[in-house]
């Protein structure tokens, strides 16, 4: 297992040097399944575009190609990487998917497959690594998923809308997070697509600065 992350570690460095000479930020979206990765990168994708900035898109997924579609729909570039059973992407086959998107300036974004255990261990060669932690799945989550809490640069704190109806409790989401992580904190609420707090404009500052 060391010498398989040690393997990886190379060639994410690989990566990020590869991106960065390409004028493109590297952004790996991990959360749970149904954490809202899709809705929030979605949301980003447009908030960027206001801006003047193209986004690409690798979507990691177990089997399905629905959310690759979708991206496409949107006419924002996206591959889809199917692990076929696998509960991660490494930096192997995000090389691999990057080199069939016709790769320009601007912001690729990975979404990770749906788990909160395996992707913190495998560097992708981001520049960013960015949270979705929905509301609904509970103020506990950095208080078990120690891991993933301590890697991430970003946290967006996803249906935010539904603080109430789950009985949320914020401030015990943030002593969980800061035990852990000086990482940025933001609430979004997008429900039809339409974004409801600031949240999604404060990511793409913060995605924007980070260039
Ligand atoms: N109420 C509410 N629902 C959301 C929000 N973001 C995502 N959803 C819904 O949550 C479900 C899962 O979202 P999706 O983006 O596919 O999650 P993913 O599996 O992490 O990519 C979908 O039905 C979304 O419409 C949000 O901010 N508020
Ligand atoms: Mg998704």
């Amino acid at each position: 297992m060391q010498k398989l992350l040690k393997e990886n570690d190379e060639l994410a460095q690989d990566n990020r040097a590869f991106f960065k000479e390409k004028g493109i930020l590297c952004v790996n979206v991990m959360g749970a399944p149904g954490s809202g990765k899709t809705t929030l990168i979605m949301a980003l994708t447009d908030e960027l575009k206001k801006r003047g900035l193209e986004s690409m898109v690798l979507e990691g997924d177990l089997y399905s190609s629905l959310d690759a579609e979708a991206f496409e729909q949107k006419k924002v570039p996206a591959v889809q990487i199917n692990t076929c059973g696998e509960c991660h992407l490494d930096a192997a086959v995000i090389r691999e998917g990057a080199e069939k998107l016709a790769l320009r300036r601007g912001v690729l974004f990975i979404e990770n497959v749906g788990n909160l255990i395996c992707p913190a261990e495998f560097d992708l060669g981001e520049h960013v690594k960015l949270l979705a932690s929905s509301v609904p799945e509970g103020d506990d989550k950095p208080f078990k998923y120690v891991p993933m809490f301590s890697y991430i640069d970003l946290v967006a704190l996803t249906k935010y809308d539904l603080k109430e109806a789950v009985g949320f409790d914020r401030e015990n989401f943030e002593k969980g997070l800061r035990a852990l992580s000086e990482a940025s904190l933001f609430e979004t609420a997008i429900r039809n697509g339409k974004d409801r707090g600031r949240g999604v404009e404060l990511i793409a500052d913060f995605l924007i600065k980070s260039f």
